[in-house]
């Protein structure tokens, strides 16, 4: 039982994060301190009795993963961050959301010390959180031997009301209950208020029931102040291995102020100075100080540096006896913690010629997936249940799945291994989480991981990309039946508009390859490249393209000449990408044989392309030929930005159900066409 005085203790470390993080939205004038004070008390038991950390090394392979999924409630983070002795100054927390601080509105990954994950917008940390735990299991079966347990980690984190409305945690939460995620324990902010109002307004269902339902362990703290309670649910949620847990915990939002609390007024913005007076005096608090903490709190929080310090020397106690046991696995563990690649890694990439049968890219990119996942052991990821279409199948290699459930003989299996160590994993029809889960693999480290499916569903994988490319994860998300190729499925698969939003989003590598070649240098450029990248593959077979007249060809340039105008300086430049490439390749012979001197371009990515030397960019694109015919089965927005004085060719219309060798020759992709776009602009 505990005594009067930790009692006294932990509700002064409690209230220490409450008027903490009140104190900083207030000096800001900006953020959301009802979260943060709502749900102080299980942070508080979470990160001083439960989570397994070292503030003085926040990278620490074996630590807990923590992730605030409600974003807005950022404040509850910083202050733990602080309070346990991460690198992260009082100073720091006085500049909330200000220019330059590590204190941002909402939590961003590589700013904050401690933050494992950016979040913000609903859902995506939630869904991480699962990619996590698909990272830790995997790494677990891979790397644990009896008597060695080098793997061993939860991963919690803190959702709302708002993650739990938002779809993707339907997906990802079904994902995580099929899969059997047991050290995955999210903490359920559950107090009946969101942004705009009661959740009586909004969010009546049986929570607990639907997670029931998804397979997850699920448990009612009814006393969301009673650290008791908490902790007892924290301990059951961690004894339970075959399950994920959801713990939902009843919390007052703005907990201790006397008009605020329990009201959609204390979500987002700050208590007013009359009110942090009035809830300071109503919580006993000793002071009317800002930034005032108490030194026992203090003290008390900063426990976690021994404690840390501790646990993280036990684990490397247990590194040195795994490694004296087994070497090899121990280097390649410690080579893919640190995020390196074998030596060997890009040895049995495949190669061809111009003479070999015409392969659609989504088939090349299977082939060269499979020749690096040989070398490199931990590049996983899965298709959102399009293996047959996206090539994306890690042969052989295992598939992702919980051991004691279904096996080797289900419908669809991979072939290998049928438990954690499978490196295939199937996400299932759930776009949005895949992506999201994806990002958390890659952000937990150790894992390089890629995920598939149909480009036009890319709008439903779009958020977490986004999320991707800001946090500059190491992502590969695969895309097929990139255009109006896809042919009999119709416009409904056909993307038209995906190519240019996708290429909006900064820092996300957008790369449609031309050709079977250029597949292989995408992966090799997305492999040594820190960041996400984006493959566009088709459905359809193409040619290989003869490099014989091109010029220091590189996908990773973004641009190149892929075939020099014959004859002297080129009057008009053809700019293709994917499979519009091999059309401009055709039009340059048609052009040729009329006497017109074309260059053709591959352009497989804009934003390589941009990344290069002015000098590079005038060679391939000299600004003194303005005449450019620009091709691509997809929107024409942007495009004027490559095509100087020239003409566009794209697709501003939604496609066809036909064969889609038609639909390209009736919407005008045909070397025909392009060579007579080129000879009018020559005349005009
Ligand atoms: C995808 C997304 N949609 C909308 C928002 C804006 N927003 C921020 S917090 C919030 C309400 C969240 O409610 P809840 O999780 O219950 O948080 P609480 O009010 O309890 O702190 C909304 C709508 C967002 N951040 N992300
Ligand atoms: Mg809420």
């Amino acid at each position: 039982m505990p005594t009067d005085t930790t009692r006294a203790l932990d509700d002064l470390c409690i209230n220490t994060i409450r008027i903490l993080s009140a104190d900083a939205v207030q000096k800001a004038n900006s953020g959301h301190p009802g979260m943060p004070m709502g749900a102080a008390a299980m942070a508080y038991t979470l990160w001083t009795r439960f989570l397994k950390y070292n503030p003085a090394d926040p990278q620490w392979p074996d630590r807990d993963r923590f992730v605030l999924s409600v974003g807005h409630g950022s404040m509850l983070l910083y202050s733990l961050l602080h309070l346990t002795g991460y690198d992260l100054p009082l100073a720091e927390l006085k500049r909330f959301r200000q220019w330059e601080s590590k204190t941002p509105g909402h939590p961003e990954r590589g700013v904050t010390p401690g933050v494992e994950v950016s979040t913000g917008p609903l859902g995506q940390g939630f869904s991480n959180g699962v990619g996590m735990a698909i990272a830790e299991a995997w790494l677990a079966a891979r790397y644990n031997r009896p008597g060695h347990t080098i793997v061993d980690h939860h991963t919690f984190a803190i959702c709302g009301d708002g993650d739990l409305m938002e779809g993707i945690t339907h997906e990802a939460a079904s994902l995580a209950g099929h899969l059997r995620l047991g050290k995955l324990i999210y903490l359920y902010d559950q107090n009946h208020i969101s942004l705009a109002g009661g959740t009586d307004l909004t969010f009546t269902e049986d929570v607990a029931a639907r997670f029931d339902a998804y397979g997850w362990h699920t448990r009612t703290v009814s006393e969301g102040n009673d650290v008791a309670e908490i902790a007892h649910a924290l301990e059951e949620a961690k004894a339970e291995d075959g399950r994920p847990s959801l713990i939902l915990v009843h919390t007052h939002i703005g907990y201790g102020s006397p008009k605020k609390q329990d009201t959609f007024g204390s979500h987002g913005s700050p208590l007013g100075e009359e009110e942090l007076a009035a809830t300071k005096k109503a919580l006993n608090w000793p002071t009317m100080e800002k930034f005032y903490l108490p030194e026992s709190a203090l003290d008390h929080f900063r426990e976690a540096l021994p404690r840390g310090a501790k646990a993280q020397a036990d684990w490397s106690t247990r590194i040195e006896a795994f490694r004296s046991e087994y070497p090899a696995e121990a280097a390649e563990f410690a080579q893919i913690m640190s995020d390196k690649l074998p030596a060997d890694w890009a040895a049995d990439l495949p190669a061809w010629t111009p003479a070999d049968k015409p392969i659609a890219t989504r088939a090349a990119g299977g082939a060269v997936m499979n020749a690096l996942a040989k070398r490199i052991p931990n590049l996983m990821g899965g298709s959102a249940d399009l293996n047959p279409s996206t090539d994306t199948a890690l042969k052989g290699l295992g598939d992702f799945q919980p051991a004691e459930y279904g096996g080797p003989g289900t419908q669809g299996a991979v072939g290998g291994e049928w438990d954690y160590s499978g490196r295939n994993v199937a996400f299932g029809v759930r776009e949005h989480a895949m992506g999201a889960a994806v990002n958390g693999m890659a952000a937990h480290g150790g894992i390089l991981p890629f995920s598939a499916t149909f480009l036009v569903f890319s709008d439903y994988m779009k958020p977490a990309m986004r999320m991707g490319a800001l946090s500059k994860l190491k992502a590969f998300y695969v895309f097929t039946h990139d255009s109006i190729g896809v042919g009999e499925d119709g416009p409904t698969h056909e993307p038209v508009e995906q190519l240019a939003g996708l290429r909006a989003i900064p820092g996300l590598n957008v790369i449609r390859p031309a050709d079977a070649t250029e597949v292989a240098e995408t992966w090799a450029f997305a492999i040594e490249h820190n960041g996400p990248t984006l493959f566009a593959l088709t459905r359809q077979a193409l040619p290989h393209l003869d490099r014989s007249r091109a010029v220091n060809p590189a996908v990773s340039r973004g641009a190149y000449i892929l075939s020099e105008a014959e004859g002297g300086a080129p009057e008009v430049i053809l700019i293709g990408t994917g499979s519009e490439v091999s059309l401009c390749v055709a039009a340059q012979k048609n052009l040729a044989a009329s006497g017109v001197k074309a260059r053709v371009v591959s352009m497989p990515s804009w934003n390589l392309f941009e990344a290069q030397s002015a000098d590079y960019r005038e060679s391939v694109l000299p600004g003194a030929v303005r005449k450019r015919v620009t091709v691509e089965a997809a929107s024409t927005l942007g495009w004027h930005k490559w095509a100087a004085d020239g003409a566009l060719i794209g697709l501003d219309r939604y496609g066809v159900s036909a064969p889609g060798d038609e639909i390209m020759k009736h919407l005008g992709f045909t070397p025909e066409n392009v060579a007579e776009t080129a000879a009018k602009l020559l005349k005009g």
